[in-house]
Parts: structure tokens; sequence; C-alpha cells
């Protein structure tokens, strides 16, 4: 068994950097009435619709819930219109993060610049929108947040949403890194299964909306990150006979 030492932290975002999903689930239904539809996700049924990674394809998943699959829709006017409500769900869900509605989780912040300072590469692997992205790290971590990660993938570049590992498999050969020398962060049963796709070892600290996953194969589960240093993540790491 191999012993790489841990030189990359690779984030999810939402659930994981921030609870977010409250802020996007008030987002979706701006959208919904903006668009004229009489949609209304509730928690427990944004609970059970974050199954879906992808707002679109979370849209689009529960249109053919409500609809059935409408044979007579054409598929492209059905997608144009899936774009368009998304369009507006991002710009408010940008609206309400800049307002302040979205702060990082416990124990984030620190972590993320004592890695930093400690030589470890960062990077962020997530299935939403990269305007989302750009609001919430520009305002937690200024305008230059982006100096800090090493690589971004996200919604823009890894279509194959989450639990499939695209966008952690984008982030290993972006970073040329080895999974065995990475470590990633995720909130959900999807994220997990994406990450562990890709070889990597992941910590999950679950949140309202996913505390009800399975977690198996998570390297460990916590609460939130508060107090965990790099020093923690090495030996954990290191336990993972990575
Ligand atoms: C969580 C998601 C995203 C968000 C909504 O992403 O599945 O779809 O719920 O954002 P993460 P979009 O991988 O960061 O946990 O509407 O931009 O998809
Ligand atoms: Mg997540």
């Amino acid at each position: 068994m191999t012993t790489a030492t841990l030189s990359a932290l690779i984030f999810d975002v939402d659930g994981t950097l921030a609870d977010t999903e409250s802020a996007h689930r008030a987002a979706f239904n701006t959208a919904f009435r903006e668009a004229g539809l009489d949609w209304n996700w509730d928690e427990a049924l944004y609970t059970r619709l974050l199954e879906v990674s992808g707002g679109k394809e979370r849209i689009r998943h529960y249109w053919s819930e409500v609809n059935g699959e409408m044979r007579s829709i054409d598929a492209g006017a059905l997608a144009d219109t899936v774009q368009r409500i998304h369009d507006l769900k991002t710009a408010c869900y940008e609206g309400l993060v800049n307002e302040g509605a979205v702060q990082l989780r416990p124990g984030v912040l620190a972590l993320i610049e004592s890695a930093s300072q400690q030589g470890l590469r960062l990077a962020i692997a997530t299935t939403t929108s990269p305007v989302n992205i750009a609001a919430l790290l520009r305002k937690a971590l200024g305008a230059d947040w982006k100096y800090a990660f090493q690589v971004v993938e996200d919604a823009s570049t890894a279509p194959l949403k989450k639990p499939h590992p695209q966008v952690y498999l984008q982030t290993l050969s972006r970073m040329r890194l080895a999974p065995e020398a990475g470590l990633a962060f995720e909130d959900s049963g999807n994220g997990l299964r994406a990450a562990r796709g890709a070889g990597l070892a992941t910590l999950v600290t679950p949140n309202a909306y996913t505390a009800h996953h399975d977690f198996s194969g998570a390297l460990r589960v916590l609460p939130d990150l508060a107090g965990i240093g790099v020093g923690e993540l090495r030996a954990w790491h290191a336990e993972a006979g990575r």
C-alpha cells in the first residue's frame, strides 16, 4: 500500500464551504414566481430534489415529475425554458449572497488560510454555476479569492454532475495530482460518491439537507471543520493508508 504525502485539498462548494442550499431554495422559488409558475419547493421537497445534482437538472427533473414526460413539448423548447428559469434563479441567488445571506461554515476560512500557509495546494470541484462560486467567495475571501485555488472545476467545465466523478477527475488532471495525495471535502452522498469515484479519500461535513444521506466510504464524517487543522488532516490521510 503506497503512502503518499498529503499535498492538496479539494473542496465542494454548496453545503461544504457554506450552507448555501436555503438561499438556493429561496432563489428557485423566486425564479418560479417570476416565470409565472405556481411551483413552490418547500424544505421537504427540496431535500428530496437535492438528490439531483445541478440546478438545471433539478428543474428538468421536477418538470417531468409534475408534467409527466410531455411528449408533445419540443425538447429544445423545454431546454430553453429550463435555461430561462435557471438564469432567473442564478441572478436571484447572486443577489442574496451579495446581501450577506450566506456565510462560510465554521472552520472553513481558518483551514483554507492555514493550508495555504503550509504549502498545500487548494482546488474547488463543484456542481454549481461559476457565478455562484464567485459571489460566495468574493464576499468571503475578497476580490482576489481565485488566487487561493490552483484549479476551479464547476458546472461550466464538468457537465456530468455528481455522483459522476467527472468534476473530480478533471480537477486531478489539471492539478497533475495523484488521488492518493489529495483529500476531498464534501457534504452529500452524491458528492462523496463522485470524490470516491475519482479515488480521493473524502471528509464529509453533513448539513440539515444531507444528514440522512449514506456516507459509507467516507474517511470521516464530522459535524463541521471547526478546530480542524492541517495536522489532523495529515494524520487522517495517513491512516487511510494513502
Ligand atoms: C450543489 C448542487 C447545485 C446547487 C445549486 O453543488 O447540486 O446544483 O444545489 O446550484 P455542490 P446551481 O457540488 O457544490 O454541492 O443552481 O448553480 O446548480
Ligand atoms: Mg455539496
